[in-house]
């Protein structure tokens, strides 16, 4: 009844929290220190909050990935108090920028929830190539799994050569079902079978992998748009979650991807991976600021545990240290 969350949420008690910090922090050790390198320097007590260095923030800023709307929205905050003369020191200028960037991600922050429903819950990944779809699916899988859900794979990237064996590979893992054709097979057909078996099985979740594709190739996005219309033939309220996968290496054009693809296809959410191996990072910032679809999750390194639910004081507090950190 009602909706209930398959999420294990990392706060579970304070104390977890506080150990928890660092191990995020560590993981978006390039990003982190790219902020903490590059802003920290505002942030000590002796500077004098003037023009220039305002200025040298909004820079920093933009050299950060965190894009210009983003970054705008920052310096305006600080601006209005800065007229007021309500920014005492480096101390509270610290603690606005924080307050802010939060205050971007908040709105995204937003994790996937299953509804009690009768069929299966349909989710459709798609992105790019080598975004991190597959790898995102079998992390997925695992905390669904954890969280006491019974999952089905379904290999629809019938496109590249070994795609249904990496995706194999993960149901094994993670000991779920994998409903596969041969490579060359109809995506399409291999995705409705897929929901007609994890319908017959009543598995709670079916996720389905796509192959990677360019927006601009328009016989692939068709592709995808036919995948969205035959699942509703079964289930006319499937896909329940059209999520996207975003390189977050790929800085800008991550930004572009999520645009694109939620123009021909509605997007749901969306997953930024590979935050652990970048400096990239502040381009959520500017994803969330500028797409405003649902972050439901950071792909943080290849492991299956590698794949954390999206917490925008988490995410914000793991770049620049809590507001009174030093
Ligand atoms: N460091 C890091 N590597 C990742 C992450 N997610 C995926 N990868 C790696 O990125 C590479 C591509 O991942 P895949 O999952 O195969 O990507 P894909 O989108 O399915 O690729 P295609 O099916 O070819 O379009 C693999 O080497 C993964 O291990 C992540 O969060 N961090
Ligand atoms: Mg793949």
């Amino acid at each position: 009844m009602g909706i209930f969350s398959f999420l294990k949420r990392d706060k579970k008690s304070p104390d977890s929290s506080a150990e928890q910090q660092p191990e995020l922090s560590q993981k978006l050790d390039r990003t982190r220190s790219r902020f903490r390198d590059n802003l920290f320097g505002f942030f000590t007590g002796s500077k004098q909050i003037d023009a220039d260095l305002l200025e040298e923030l909004e820079g920093q800023l933009i050299m950060a990935d965190v894009g210009v709307d983003a970054t705008q929205r920052v310096m305006d905050a600080i601006n209005q108090k800065v007229k007021k003369d309500q920014l005492a020191d480096a101390d509270a200028l610290r603690a606005l920028v924080h307050e802010e960037l939060v205050s971007i991600l908040r709105p995204v922050e937003q994790p996937l929830q299953l509804p009690d429903q009768a069929g299966p819950f349909v989710i459709l990944v798609v992105g790019v190539n080598g975004s991190g779809k597959t790898t995102t699916i079998g992390k997925l899988a695992k905390q669904l799994l954890d969280g006491g859900q019974s999952v089905m794979l379904a290999a629809g990237d019938t496109f590249r050569a070994a795609a249904v064996e990496q995706l194999q590979t993960w149901g094994e893992r993670n000991d779920v079902p994998v409903v596969a054709q041969s490579t060359g097979a109809d995506s399409a057909s291999v995705i409705f079978d897929a929901l007609q078996s994890a319908t017959a099985r009543n598995i709670d979740v079916l996720i389905a992998d796509t192959a990677g594709r360019l927006h601009t190739q328009a016989g692939l996005m068709d592709e995808l748009i036919k995948v969205k219309r035959v699942l509703g033939k079964i289930d006319d309220t499937a896909p329940h979650e059209t999520l996207i996968v975003l390189d977050g290496g790929t800085g800008q054009n991550a930004l572009n991807q999520a645009e694109e693809f939620n123009k021909a296809m509605q997007l749901d959410g969306m997953v930024v991976t590979k935050l652990d191996g970048t400096a990239k990072g502040g381009v959520v910032f500017a994803i969330a600021e500028k797409i405003g679809i649902p972050i439901r999750f950071i792909g943080v390194g290849e492991q299956v545990n590698d794949l954390e639910v999206f917490e925008a004081s988490r995410f914000v507090d793991a770049l620049i240290g809590e507001p009174r950190d030093t």
